[in-house]
């Protein structure tokens, strides 16, 4: 009897185990959601803003760098985690997990991406708009608004969008998990996309499908972007600083892993039209094969669009770890990728304690500068350039590895160098970059930030 109600506990607890995994695996988003029916009209727009002969974007398929040895792992951004000790449960189902409280208090909870259109449209300023937890469609947002109006998962990841199209000015989407593209419109103003989890799409953020009109004072923050994407995780054309606060669009605190090169030109960040004063600050890149952040085509105009140097890039305090993935299907052969990756012309180029390591990273440097470029204070593994450098401030940078190409040149001296293949980093293994008691490199670790809802 005894033995027989052992063995009847054992079941229930078994059967428990396998209804809670496969639950876990469910919202794990190992089945997508449905992707959009209709033809994908982008694309078409997205090789329009394109640039029809995209210059050596990989400028390392000449064997300059010897690459790593492949990676043994990817990352496991799939990976079901199953609970480590499963309680002895009443054969009934599961009691659901108990939600996140939401992170503003809600002026209003709608359950339906009609209903939230609706809210959004004749919100006050400042009202934080709730959606139910759910799965919805495609959303579109356009609304133009005074002051800020957010449109908020009404609890964290509780809401998944099948992507969202915004326009208007002064509108917020936060905390929702977002399996498709995010695309900022051209003529959109002060549009805010905040601590989502991002996945899939063809760009995770696109702002924005133009080479003409600007798109203002936008804002990405906190998110997660987990590839692969059909090519780039954030693709900017025609950002614009039009409040005057010397901010056109910031990129702040935001993770982006597992974005690997496909054959598209798969980067991490890319711009291609000509933009003013971007600011990439706090980002935490990892484990992807990208070029992290690209800018590049500024100058070669064509099709009515704009052409000139980039006015105003900061680069700073990010972390750009393990660029080193093997490249994702279609491709086989992908060259080497650059972590941070500038072409000229632009002018105020500021890039200052980044850190930039784990398994063999570079930062390149070609096709010109501009003469206030500043690079200050950074840890990085190898810088590289095959353009004239000589001008620039170059100053307390550690580094293991400096050469370049044919026409590269790095300014002599270089104040505050320091040559050291193995700095002293904090905790290397939990992604501690940090170096004790330095100005150089990051000063936040990963494990302090909130990425994603
Ligand atoms: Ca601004
Ligand atoms: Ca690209």
């Amino acid at each position: 009897m005894q033995s027989r109600r052992a063995a009847l506990l054992s079941l229930f607890a078994l059967l428990a185990l396998v209804l809670t995994g496969s639950a876990v695996a469910g919202a794990s988003g190992t089945e997508r959601p449905h992707r959009k029916k209709q033809s994908r009209a982008g694309i078409a727009k997205r090789v329009a803003v394109e640039r029809r002969a995209p210059r050596n974007r990989l400028p390392f398929d000449n064997d300059l760098i010897s690459l790593p040895p492949p990676a043994t792992s990817a990352p496991s951004t799939d990976a079901v985690v199953l609970p480590a000790d499963p309680q002895p449960v009443s054969p009934g189902p599961p009691a659901p997990p108990s939600p996140e409280p939401s992170p503003r208090p809600c002026t209003e909870v709608v359950a339906s991406l009609t209903a939230a259109e609706a809210a959004i449209a004749s919100a006050a300023a400042g009202a934080v708009i709730c959606l139910a937890d759910g799965s919805y469609g495609p959303l579109t947002l356009a609304a133009t608004k005074s002051a800020q109006v957010t449109l908020q998962s009404q609890h964290l990841a509780g809401a998944t969008l099948d992507g969202v199209s915004l326009s208007g000015s002064h509108v917020a989407v936060e905390r929702f998990v977002i399996s498709d593209e995010i695309v900022v419109e051209p003529g959109s103003e002060a549009i805010s996309i905040a601590h989502n989890r991002i996945s899939g799409g063809y760009f995770g953020v696109d702002a924005g499908p133009t080479s003409t009109t600007t798109v203002d004072d936008t804002a990405i923050i906190g998110n997660q972007f987990i590839g692969p994407f059909g090519e780039d995780a954030i693709h900017l054309n025609r950002y614009h600083d039009s409040d005057g606060d010397g901010v056109g669009i910031l990129i702040e605190g935001n993770e982006i892993t597992n974005v690997r090169e496909n054959g598209n030109h798969s980067d991490c960040l890319q711009t291609v039209w000509v933009g003013d004063h971007i600011v990439f600050r706090k980002n935490y890149l990892h484990d992807n094969r990208c070029q992290g952040f690209f800018v590049n085509d500024q100058d070669v105009g064509g099709d009515g669009g704009a052409a000139g140097p980039v006015l105003g890039i900061t680069i700073e305090n990010n972390l750009f770890l393990r660029n080193d993935q093997p490249c994702a299907p279609p491709a086989s052969e992908c060259g080497e990728p650059s972590y941070l990756h500038l072409y000229g012309p632009y002018n105020e180029l500021t890039i200052r304690r980044n850190t930039i390591w784990g398994g063999e990273p570079v930062a390149s440097f070609q096709e010109g500068t501009g003469p206030d470029t500043v690079i200050d204070a950074n840890v990085a593994y190898r810088f590289w350039t095959s353009t004239d450098l000589s001008g620039i401030a170059y100053t307390d940078n550690t580094r293991c590895k400096q050469d370049g190409g044919e026409g590269g040149l790095w300014p002599l001296p270089a104040p505050g160098a320091t040559i050291d293949c193995t700095p002293a980093f904090l905790d290397a293994s939990s992604d501690d970059y940090r170096l004790p008691a330095s100005a150089r490199g990051v000063d936040w670790a990963p494990a302090e930030q909130q990425f994603g809802p």
